[in-house]
């Protein structure tokens, strides 16, 4: 198969070109993620930090605030789209609970911005105390940050960036654009170390205009146009496993035998990817035709690293929550809040597959999954 694949690329290099990272970049080029791609020393950790360690809870003394009242916190919560999401969901409920001194009104916005956009509008009308934004895509909220503002409800994003507007307290989530930049420099190292001479990519893409997606299609699009790697085509899975498995099955029809490599934006969407690709009869994983890249490394995404599917998976942290609570509390005492608070991420692989690289000439060091690291995942 990568026999295979070299001729047909040497046989189409024009075309190609064409398709590579540089020439589509306008399709998810966005405002540059406010979060400054900071602190490469933060990412990933020598050893897996346990899930509850990326960010520690406090002792439950509860939040009340001076009245004694509970505090009232709206989360515009993205939706359910994958095991990221059940992840922070459950994280923002256990530390948002009455038992810590909140009341927490959770909206599950289904994907959509505009229920989204009414969601908060709802949280403004209900007076809550703060305002918590997953925002599903990056742009668009000027407006409605001005009247939280307005209404003197100090707002906190959680995950995803927004890029238009500076009308929030803090941000607390992962750095997408190291998270894409890791996944290629991984790739470039690896391909080096198994002597494989031609990329050629697709991309599963996240929800289109999402930090998430830009920041990951951004990164590893740059290491693949340094690289003069072809990137046959990239298409949103939104995140979703049906979404992946239906890309992926349109990706195995018009590209059959011509990829060796497929990166998803996230796990749920390598999920869908492999049935794709078990039903076309290709093979990936370590030591097959394709070399299988995800992001989340939820634990059912290091359960297929473990068993040789996913060859290299690089998380995202979804336990934001109880951050966020130290903001609200740092606000409860008349205190000034980070503005961008970095929850850390480790990259994951078997032995074989992890070879040393760097980002921005920061060296990386790779988690090795195990029994043990997959179980302390979220
Ligand atoms: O990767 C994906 C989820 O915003 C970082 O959203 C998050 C992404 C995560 O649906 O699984």
């Amino acid at each position: 198969m990568k026999k295979k694949v070299l001729a047909v690329v040497l046989a189409s290099t024009m075309a190609l070109a064409l398709a590579a990272c540089g020439g589509q970049a306008a399709a998810t080029s966005a405002p540059a993620e406010p979060a400054a791609p900071a602190a490469v020393e933060e990412a990933p950790a020598e050893e897996p930090a346990p899930a509850e360690e990326a960010a520690p809870a406090e002792e439950a003394a509860p939040a009340e605030d001076a009245g004694g009242d509970l505090i009232s916190v709206g989360f515009a919560q993205v939706g359910h789209e994958s095991d990221w999401r059940t992840a922070s969901t459950k994280s923002a409920q256990d530390v948002f609970s009455e038992a810590n001194g909140y009341n927490l009104s959770f909206v599950d916005c289904d994907n959509d911005s505009a229920a989204q956009l009414e969601a908060v509008r709802s949280f403004i009308e209900q007076d809550v105390d703060y305002i918590i934004i997953d925002p599903i895509v990056s742009t668009g909220w000027d407006t409605v940050l001005g009247e939280c503002e307005e209404a003197g409800i100090p707002v906190i994003v959680i995950d995803r960036t927004i890029d238009d507007s500076d009308k929030y307290v803090s941000w607390v989530g992962s750095d997408f654009l190291t998270e894409g930049k890791a996944a290629g420099e991984w790739l470039k190292a690896y391909a080096d170390a198994q002597g494989i001479k031609e990329i050629n990519a697709l991309i599963i893409q996240g929800t289109t205009g999402s930090s998430a997606q830009i920041g990951r299609t951004d990164g590893f699009c740059e290491v693949a146009d340094r690289e003069g790697w072809t990137v046959l085509d990239k298409q949103t899975g939104d995140f979703t496993e049906a979404g992946g498995q239906e890309v992926m099955e349109s990706f195995c029809k018009s590209y059959a035998g011509k990829f060796n490599v497929v990166v998803c934006e996230n796990d749920n969407e390598a999920f869908g990817a492999m049935t794709a690709m078990d039903n076309a009869g290709v093979t990936y994983g370590p030591g097959n035709d394709v070399i299988l890249i995800s992001y989340d490394a939820c634990t059912a995404g290091l359960k297929e690293v473990q068993a040789g599917k996913i060859t290299a998976d690089f998380e995202c942290n979804p336990l934001a929550a109880p951050t966020v609570e130290q903001v609200i509390k740092t606000l409860q005492s008349g205190g000034t809040p980070e503005a961008q608070i970095l929850v850390p991420d480790n990259w994951y692989a078997l032995k074989d597959q992890i070879v040393p690289f760097s980002v921005d000439g920061n060296a990386m060091s790779m988690t090795e999954v195990t029994d043990a690291v997959i179980e302390a995942q979220y």
